[in-house]
C-alpha cells in the first residue's frame, strides 16, 4: 500500500506548483467524464486501462481493468459496451481477487498422499506434460472415448472441443443439466434459439416466472438495467411469480408466491383466460405458428383457473386478472429462468410460459419478447474431424433422454459406478461437481476418491476447489484477467463481439488453457507424425485470436483483433450519455432492430428455392431458408419449418405431449403435513462455488441461514437463529433458521455458494493457518482482519438426482424435506449424504425417462402412443443429438438468432 504522506497529499490536491499540471486532468477524469479513465489517487498519474470481458460469473459484461506498476488495481464497466453500458456488479468489481487469491495455484502440482489428503509436490511443466501425455497415449490406443473432459464454464471459443476431437474422444460433458437445460429444451423446438432477449426497457408489462433478474439470472447486469428503465422510466408493471420474496420479487409491483413447480399450470390457465375472452392476437397465431387459433382454443379449454389455483395456491381472481392485464397492456414481455425449469417437468413449464407472449403476438416487437442477437466467429483451420465413435453420453446426448439436447451430465457418477462407461483419464475444466452437483461430496466426491472408477484425474484450475483437491495432477490455468478468449452474448438487443485479453502476465508458472491444451498435444505428437499437431499450430493466445477475428467481415475493415484489443468490444454503437443510455451523434438513443422474422428474402435468395404448399416453408438446396406468408417471402424463425412450433411433433415421438401441457410432480401430490420443499437459490454478491475466497465478497456475505415462513416456524417451534435439521430421503443438513413472512409456507430456501470444505483458507475459515506449503502463493494481510466465524452450510449432499425426461435438467427445486428443531446430537454445519440412497434416487429418475415404466403412467393422454418398444430404439440411441448447440460458436461469422443461440449455451 502507498502511504499518504503530506507530500503526496499536496500533490493530489494540487496546491504545489509541481502538481498544477496534473490537477486539471484529475478533475477532468473524475468529474466531467463518464468513465473509461482512472487516476491514481496518490501519485495522480493516469492508470493504464485495458478493456476485457468480465468472467467472475458468466454474464460476460464489458469491463476495463486498470493496471498500475504491473498490478491490477481496479475494475469498472466499459462505457463503450452496448450491453453493460459502463456498469459492473459487485462481483465484477472484485475480479482482481481471483488473480491475487493468496491460495491460488501457480505451479503444476502432483498428488503425493492419498486422494484428497492435501499433500502435493511441485513439479515442472515438462514433467507434468509428459505424465499427462503418457496417460493419454495409453488411453487413446485402447479407446479414445475413455478420455473424459467435463467443463462448467467454457468460453474458450472452441479450444476444448478441438482438444478432445484431436484425441478422437466424444466424451465431452458440461454442466448445463445442473444449470438451465430444461429452459433451453423447452424453448428450442418451438422458438429455434435456446434463449430469448426480452425488451424490458420498452415494455409496459413484464411477467417474470421464477427469475431473480435483479440479482442473479442470466444477464443480470444488462437485464436489470433494462428492467429498471422499463419500470421507472416507462412505468411498466412488473409481476413476479416466485416461491420466495427474492430481491426481484421485492422490487416488483406484485409478488405472487407459488407452490413449487406449478408455474406451468398458472401459465396455461392464463392462456385459457386469454383465449376464452378472445384477447389473443389471432392474426399472429394463424400467420406465424403451426397451429390455428381454433386448435389452440380447443386445447386450452381444459386448463381452467380453478384447476391451476388448486395446484399452485394462487387465487383464481389473481390468475384471471394478471392474464387480462398481460393480454391488454401492449407491449408486454415475459421472462423465465430457473424457477419454472429446474423441475421434473421443467421443459413443459417453460413451454407453457412462453406461450403467453406468443398468443398475444408480443413477438419481435419493441417492448416485447425478442429473439437473441449475437455474433459468431470462424475457427482456425485445419480443424480435427468429429470423433469416429459416439460416446455413451456426452454434453448433448444420453440414450434414455433423446430430447435432452443439452445433456444429462449430472447422471455421470452412477453410469461410471455401474460400468456403463469406462474412464481412463478424466479432466475437469472450470467445473466443481463435488460441490455444485446433486449429492456433491456424497456422490461426485465418492467417485473421484475411487481410483478404480477414475484411474487418473487431472484438474485444470488455478483454485483448490472441492474437485481439484481430489485430483492426481493440477495444471494451473489462468483466471480471466490473464487469458485470451473470444466472446459474444445475446444480453442486449444489439449484437456484439468481445474479447478477454491478459492485462498482466500470468502469475508464477500459470498457463492459459488453450496453451495448456496445445502443449499437451505437442507432447503427444512432437513431430506431427500422429496427425495431431497440425490442429495446434499457433504461437500463443493472441495468435489464436487472430484466426478468429482477423477475418470477420466488417470487423476486418475496422482493424480485426487490433480493434478489439483497443476497445474490448465491436461494434461501438454510440456514446454513453449522462443518463446511462448509448446515444448516436445527434444525442438520440440508438434503437434496436425489431421484427427479425419479417425480413424479406431477396430475389437472389429465392432463386432455385422451393415453397411447401401447406406450411409455406421455403427450402433451397435442402435447407429451410424462410417461409411464405400472405404472398411474401420472409426469413421467418429458425425452426425447421421457419414458423413457431407450438405443436412439437418431435416430443410426441417419445410419448410426450406435443402441445403445451402440465404435469404435477408425483411426489408433491400427497405431501405430509410436516413435509416441505427445499429451494436453493443464488444471491447477488456470490457466484456458485467460485467466489467464497474473494475477500470483498466474502466480507459482504459469508453465511446462509435457511428461510422459512413464520407460520412454519411457529408450527415446529423455531425462531430466527435456532438450529434446524433439514432432512431429505438421501441425507440431511443442520443449519440456522431465518423466520419471516417472505416465503411460501411449504418452502424452505437455502442459498448456494456457502459451506465450503476446500477452496483455500478464506472459504473454509482456516485463514489463521500459514500459506499452504507447495502451492500457497502468498500471504494476505487482510486474512488477519477476518471478523466473521460462520462460513455457512452447503445443502447439495441431501439433494437427490432428478432428471426431466424431456429437458434433462436436474430437478433442484423438487426435493421434499422434513424440517425439525435440531436435537442434542445435531451440530451446526453437519452435512450428510448417503451414496446408496443417491443411487436409489438415480434409479427412480430413470423410471420417468421415455424408456421407463412410470413414463406411461404419467402420460395417459398419450395412450395412443405404443410405448418405448414402438419407437426404433436403435435409431433413438444413434440419433444425432438434436440441434447441436455448441457452447462456443463454430459457425462462420453470422449475425442473428442462430449465431446467438450458439453463444448463449454454456
Ligand atoms: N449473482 C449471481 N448471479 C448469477 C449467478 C450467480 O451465481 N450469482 N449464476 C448465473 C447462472 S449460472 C445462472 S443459471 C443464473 C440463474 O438465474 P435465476 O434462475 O434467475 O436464479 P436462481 O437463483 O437459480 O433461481 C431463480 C428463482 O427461482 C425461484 N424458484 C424456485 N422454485 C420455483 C418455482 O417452482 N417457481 C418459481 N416461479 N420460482 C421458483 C427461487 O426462489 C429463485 O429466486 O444466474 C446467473 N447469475
Ligand atoms: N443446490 C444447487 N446447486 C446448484 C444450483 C442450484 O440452483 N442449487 N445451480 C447450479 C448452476 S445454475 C450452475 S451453472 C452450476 C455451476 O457449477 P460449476 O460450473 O461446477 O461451478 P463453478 O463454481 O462456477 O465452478 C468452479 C470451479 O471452476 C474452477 N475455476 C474457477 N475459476 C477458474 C478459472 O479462471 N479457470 C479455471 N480453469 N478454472 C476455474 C475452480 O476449480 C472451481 O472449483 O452449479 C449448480 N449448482
Ligand atoms: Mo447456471
Amino acid at each position: 500500500m502507498l502511504e499518504m504522506n503530506r507530500r503526496t497529499f499536496l500533490k493530489v490536491t494540487g496546491t504545489t506548483a509541481a502538481a498544477v499540471a496534473v490537477a486539471p486532468k484529475l478533475v477532468g477524469a473524475m468529474e466531467t467524464e463518464l468513465g473509461g479513465k482512472d487516476i491514481d489517487p496518490v501519485g495522480a498519474g493516469e492508470r493504464v486501462g485495458i478493456p476485457v470481458t468480465c468472467h467472475v460469473c458468466n454474464i460476460q459484461d464489458g469491463a476495463i481493468a486498470y493496471v498500475q506498476d504491473g498490478r491490477i488495481v481496479k475494475l469498472e464497466g466499459n462505457p463503450e459496451h452496448v450491453s453493460t453500458r459502463g456498469r459492473l456488479c459487485a462481483k465484477g468489481n472484485s475480479g482482481m481477487w481471483y488473480t491475487y487469491d493468496p491460495d491460488r495455484i501457480t505451479y503444476p502440482l502432483k498428488r503425493v498422499g492419498a486422494r484428497g489428503e492435501g499433500k502435493w509436490k511441485r513439479i515442472t511443466w515438462d514433467e507434468a506434460l509428459k505424465e499427462v501425455a503418457g496417460k493419454l497415449d495409453e488411453a487413446i490406443k485402447e479407446d479414445p472415448n475413455s478420455v473424459f473432459l467435463k467443463y462448467g464454464r467454457n468460453r474458450t471459443g472452441g479450444a476444448i472441443d478441438r482438444f478432445m476431437h484431436t484425441l478422437g474422444s466424444d466424451s465431452i460433458l458440461n454442466h448445463t443439466s445442473v444449470c438451465e437445460s430444461s429452459k433451453k429444451v423447452g424453448l428450442e423446438p418451438t422458438w429455434g434459439p435456446d434463449i430469448e432477449t426480452p425488451d424490458f426497457a420498452h415494455a409496459k408489462y413484464i411477467l417474470n416466472f421464477g427469475s431473480n433478474i435483479l440479482e442473479a439470472a442470466y444477464f443480470h447486469n444488462p437485464l436489470s438495467q433494462r428492467v429498471m428503465e422499463g419500470t421507472v422510466e416507462n412505468k411498466a408493471k412488473l409481476v413476479t411469480f416466485d416461491v420466495r420474496l427474492s430481491n426481484t420479487a421485492g422490487r416488483s409491483d406484485e409478488w405472487i408466491p407459488v407452490f413449487p413447480a406449478t408455474d406451468g399450470a398458472i401459465a396455461l390457465a392464463m392462456g385459457n383466460v386469454i383465449l376464452s375472452n378472445d384477447l389473443q392476437d389471432s392474426d399472429f397465431i394463424n400467420t406465424w405458428t403451426n397451429v390455428t387459433v381454433d386448435e389452440l382454443k380447443a386445447h386450452y379449454k381444459q386448463y381452467t383457473p380453478e384447476w391451476a389455483s388448486k395446484l399452485s395456491g394462487v387465487p383464481v381472481e389473481t390468475i384471471e386478472r394478471i392474464a387480462r392485464e398481460f393480454a391488454t397492456t401492449k407491449p408486454a414481455t415475459l421472462f423465465t429462468y430457473r424457477g419454472p425449469a429446474k423441475h421434473l417437468y421443467g421443459s413443459y413449464n417453460e413451454k407453457a410460459c412462453m406461450m403467453l407472449p406468443i398468443m398475444t403476438g408480443n413477438i419481435e416487437k419493441r417492448g416485447g419478447y425478442c429473439m437473441p442477437r449475437g455474433m459468431g466467429w470462424p475457427q482456425p483451420e485445419p480443424q480435427p474431424p468429429k470423433p469416429a465413435k459416439h460416446a455413451f453420453m456426452n454434453a448433448h446426448h444420453h440414450p434414455d433422454y433423446p430430447l435432452a439436447s443439452h445433456g444429462t451430465s449430472h447422471m455421470l457418477p452412477y453410469h461410471i459406478a455401474n460400468g456403463d462407461v469406462k474412464v481412463k483419464v478424466y479432466f475437469t475444466y472450470q467445473d466443481n461437481p463435488v460441490y455444485t452437483n446433486p449429492g456433491a461430496q456424497a456422490t461426485w466426491g465418492k467417485m473421484f476418491r475411487d481410483e478404480k472408477l477414475i484411474p487418473y484425474y487431472v484438474s485444470m484450475s488455478p483454485f483448490m476447489g472441492e474437485e481439484t483437491a481430489l485430483a492426481d495432477l493440477i495444471l494451473p490455468d489462468c483466471p480471466y484477467l490473464e487469458r485470451w478468449e473470444p466472446e459474444s452474448m445475446p444480453n442486449s438487443l444489439h449484437p456484439w463481439l468481445g474479447i478477454r485479453q491478459p492485462v498482466i502476465k500470468p502469475l508464477g508458472e500459470s498457463r492459459e488453457n488453450r496453451i495448456i491444451l496445445r502443449d499437451i498435444i505437442h507432447t503427444l505428437d512432437p513431430d506431427g507424425s500422429r496427425g495431431m499437431k497440425k490442429y495446434w499450430e499457433f504461437a500463443d493466445g493472441e495468435d489464436y485470436m487472430r484466426h478468429h477475428f482477423d477475418n470477420v467481415p466488417k470487423l476486418k475493415e475496422d482493424g480485426g483483433l487490433d480493434f478489439l484489443k483497443k476497445h474490448g468490444v465491436w461494434p461501438i454503437y454510440g456514446k454513453l450519455d449522462g443518463t446511462g443510455k448509448i446515444v448516436d451523434k445527434t444525442g438520440r438513443e440508438i434503437e434496436a432492430e425489431y421484427g427479425l422474422h419479417m425480413k424479406e428474402l431477396s430475389a437472389d435468395e429465392m432463386l432455385g428455392a422451393i415453397v411447401d404448399p401447406t406450411a409455406g416453408t421455403i427450402t433451397k438446396n435442402g435447407e429451410a431458408i424462410g417461409v411464405q406468408r400472405n404472398g411474401k417471402n420472409y426469413v421467418g424463425f429458425s425452426t425447421p419449418d421457419r414458423r413457431l412450433n407450438v405443436r412439437v411433433d418431435g416430443w410426441a415421438k417419445y410419448g410426450f405431449n406435443p402441445m403445451p401441457t402440465f404435469k404435477q410432480i408425483p411426489w408433491h401430490k400427497d405431501m405430509q403435513d410436516d413435509e416441505m420443499i427445499l429451494t436453493t437459490y443464488k444471491i447477488n454478491v456470490h457466484k456458485q462455488s467460485r467466489t467464497a475466497a474473494v475477500k470483498w465478497l466474502a466480507e459482504i456475505m459469508h453465511s446462509n441461514p435457511a428461510w422459512m415462513n413464520s407460520e412454519t416456524g411457529k408450527k415446529i417451534g423455531v425462531k430466527t437463529g435456532d438450529l434446524v435439521r433439514v432432512e431429505s430421503k438421501v441425507g440431511y443438513v443442520v443449519t440456522k433458521a431465518y423466520v419471516f413472512e417472505g416465503i411460501h409456507p411449504k418452502v424452505i430456501a437455502i442459498p448456494t455458494g456457502f459451506g465450503h470444505w476446500e477452496y483455500g483458507r478464506l472459504a473454509n475459515l482456516k485463514h489463521k493457518e500459514k500459506a499452504g506449503g507447495e502451492y500457497g502463493a502468498a500471504d494476505d494481510a487482510d486474512l488477519n482482519n477476518v471478523w466473521w466465524d460462520d462460513r455457512g452450510v452447503h445443502a447439495n449432499a441431501m439433494i437427490p438426482n432428478v432428471v426431466d425426461p424431456i429437458g434433462g435438467s436436474q430437478g433442484w427445486y423438487d426435493t421434499v424435506v422434513k424440517v425439525t428443531k435440531a436435537g442434542p446430537e445435531d451440530k451446526y454445519g453437519d452435512v450428510k449424504g448417503d451414496w446408496d440412497k443417491h443411487m436409489e434416487a438415480y434409479k427412480e429418475s430413470l423410471r420417468y425417462a421415455y424408456t421407463g415404466d412410470l413414463h406411461r403412467t404419467m402420460h395417459p393422454e398419450m395412450a395412443a402412443w405404443g410405448g418405448p418398444d414402438s419407437v426404433n430404439q436403435e435409431a433413438a440411441h444413434q440419433a444425432a443429438p438434436a440441434p447441436e448447440k455448441a457452447p462456443e460458436a463454430e459457425a462462420a461469422p453470422a449475425e442473428g438468432a442462430e449465431a446467438a443461440a450458439k453463444e448463449a449455451a454454456h
